[in-house]
């Protein structure tokens, strides 16, 4: 075969290979809306201080996929209909048993994606559990079968703390067979530097506002702590995320960041209804913590 004629045919079929490639790049560029943005993550940007940093960590590991998916099917199409079996052809095609090229560039390329990965998602997530040493608010958060409690820590009239006690969501018989003004509310001030110390009464359950793209679980004898920034007034749905029993479902709440007056408010409401101090261990119900005596004893 002349090389006039193989230039020809690889020309031939870079066109081929570029026009999928093209389709999609237009498809994917044109029109992206807000939503598709964000790799359809629920809420806004900037609720909190941490999520266009989760967003963007998201985004941008799925297009490196996503262009990882295209070359590779790209190529998996491209040999199934370049290397196909032609008319007339017989018997094996030429066997290769080594191509150390191509084997080099398959361990070194998951590797360099493994890797990047890994620094990404350590440096994000080092930035979103760094402590924040003077936090303006400090509230406890005690997770329960099946609802939440909220000590607000420092507040009140005399700095020991104000509470709320959350009951599991009620059931009613009409959509959306939830009554979501009974739920269990986190006041939280805008702009403040919040700390959020998770705890549990009982067994594992997990903290998790869906609009601020993370979770945390609480685990019974352990603080577990989380440190953010909310940044936008609104209403937040809350749950936990991590099934804990029966009426697990229920399990949720609701977070409203306001603002310092409004938050300033509601901590005297608390205070005017008496519910000074903090509801702490004393309330918890697990009894298989390390150390505990089991009931029959006999100690
Ligand atoms: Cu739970």
């Amino acid at each position: 075969m002349s090389s006039e004629r193989s230039q020809v045919r690889s020309n031939r079929r870079l066109r081929w290979a570029a026009i999928p490639l093209a389709a999609t790049l237009v498809a994917v560029l044109a029109g992206c809306t807000q939503a598709q943005l964000r790799g359809y993550l629920p809420g806004e940007p900037g609720i909190t201080n941490h999520t266009d940093r989760i967003a963007g960590l998201w985004t941008t590991s799925w297009i490196v996929l996503l262009v990882v998916g295209l070359i590779t099917w790209g190529l998996v199409l491209w040999v199934a209909a370049v290397y196909r079996r032609r008319k007339g052809q017989t018997g094996l095609p030429v066997q290769l048993r080594y191509n150390m090229p191509i084997e080099i560039l398959y361990t070194v390329i998951p590797l360099i994606l493994v890797v990047g990965f890994f620094a990404f998602t350590a440096r994000d997530q080092t930035a979103i559990e760094q402590p924040e040493a003077d936090a303006d608010v400090t509230v406890e958060v005690y997770a329960k079968r099946w609802a939440w409690d909220f000590n607000y820590l420092n507040e009140g009239p005399n700095g020991d703390g104000v509470y709320y006690q959350g009951m599991q969501a009620q059931e009613t018989d009409e959509s959306p067979y939830i009554d979501y003004d009974q739920l269990p509310v986190l006041y939280l001030p805008v702009g403040a530097n919040v700390e959020i110390v998770l705890e549990s009464r009982d067994v594992v359950h997990s903290f998790w506002v869906v609009d601020f793209l993370y979770k945390k679980d609480t685990v019974p004898g352990k603080s577990n702590h989380m440190y953010f920034v909310p940044e936008k007034e609104g209403e937040y749905m809350g749950k936990c995320a991590e099934f804990c029993g029966e009426y697990h479902s229920l399990m949720l709440f609701k977070v409203k960041v306001v603002s310092q007056a409004e938050y300033d408010d509601y901590i005297q409401s608390l205070v005017d209804a008496g519910q000074t101090g903090t509801r702490g261990a004393e309330y918890n119900t697990n009894s298989n913590l390390p150390g505990t005596k089991p009931l029959d004893s006999g100690e």
